[in-house]
């Protein structure tokens, strides 16, 4: 049988990348400088798509892939799929859920440390020679404070027993209470903002999440508290967080994640109080690698007729 027809719409690590161009015949629509072209070169061909978690596809381009089977997502986030299309379609989806998931949750405990204990502040300190002049500030002790979990799903989970660790309080809201979980249920975001001292978005992006966060519920967060964002800055109302840093309403946010990646709004850099990472939740080589690995297997299975490893819930 020939290799199937694959189109890759997003730049992919070599470890990926070089697998798939051996097993498939892969065509890379992220850097084709002719797209329109592409698709009507190859598109009645092509059976397969693979996509990053942060990837927006337009059911425009997917009407142009009248063979396609399965889109796989490498990433675990697929809010950039339009599922409903998908399902209509009977096109397959799959991510990469649970290997990124301790890498990711690592960045949250960063973020409050760099954020609550000061150090993203205090390094460069360090390095500007400021320490030859005066004492480091002195900042917040976390244990007792409290962290809200905006998702208290795989990841969400991951976080609060870091946290835990550390000896902070956890609360979480979400779609519902959740069985057998410890930490306390806050059903409304606002009520959970204002009791928290580090809000900690970690639930899906999408249209059913955007700009869940909005200038209420950061107003409710107040002086006090600190915005940490690892999941899609699609979450967050990003004008109205950059408004509540400017007047003060909220006190810091350490944030992994933007509404228009890679640009950052330019207030927000300047700011001495705000933790600026570059998307890097899951950056780690054996994370990648593992991620990659799984967006590949769900290929090989779909292609050879096994049961896939990983389908999104919403076509289980
Ligand atoms: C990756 C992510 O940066 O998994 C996700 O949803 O956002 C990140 O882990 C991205 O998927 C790489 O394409």
């Amino acid at each position: 049988m020939p290799a199937p027809d694959v189109i890759v719409t997003a730049p992919l690590p070599p470890f990926l990348y070089e697998p798939l161009k051996a097993d498939y015949r892969c065509h890379d629509y992220y850097q084709s400088s002719h797209k329109p072209g592409l698709l009507a070169a190859e598109g009645q061909r092509i059976r397969g798509l693979v996509q990053g978690g942060g990837t927006v596809t337009p059911t425009e381009l997917l009407d142009a892939l009248p063979k396609l089977e399965i889109i796989s997502v490498f990433g675990v986030g697929y809010d950039g799929v339009p599922v409903d299309y998908c399902r209509r379609r009977g096109l397959k989806v799959t991510n990469t859920p649970d290997v990124l998931t301790d890498d990711v949750a690592d960045v949250a405990v960063g973020l409050v440390l760099m954020t609550g204990r000061g150090f993203a502040k205090a390094e460069r300190f360090v390095r500007s020679g400021e320490w030859e002049k005066k004492g480091p500030e002195l900042t917040t002790k976390l244990g007792g404070r409290t962290a809200g979990i905006l998702g208290l799903g795989r990841i969400g989970k991951a976080i609060g027993q870091r946290l835990e660790a550390m000896g902070m309080k956890i609360a979480y809201t979400g779609r519902k209470a959740q069985p057998g979980v410890h930490y306390r249920y806050v059903p409304d975001l606002k009520a959970l903002a204002a009791e928290s001292d580090f809000l900690i978005v970690a639930c899906p992006g999408g249209p059913a999440t955007k700009n869940l966060v909005n200038a209420d519920v950061l107003s409710a967060l107040g002086k006090k508290g600190t915005i940490v964002n690892i999941a899609r800055g699609s979450i967050i109302d990003e004008p109205a967080l950059v408004k509540a840093l400017q007047d003060g309403t909220i006190g810091g946010a350490g944030l992994d994640v933007f509404a228009d990646e890679p640009h950052v709004p330019r207030p927000l850099l300047a700011m001495d109080n705000v933790v600026l990472l570059p998307h890097v939740g899951s950056a780690t080589n054996e994370t990648r690698k593992a991620m990659g690995d799984l967006c590949k297997a769900n290929l090989d299975a779909w292609f050879a007729g096994r049961p896939l490893l990983t389908l999104i819930p919403e076509l289980a």
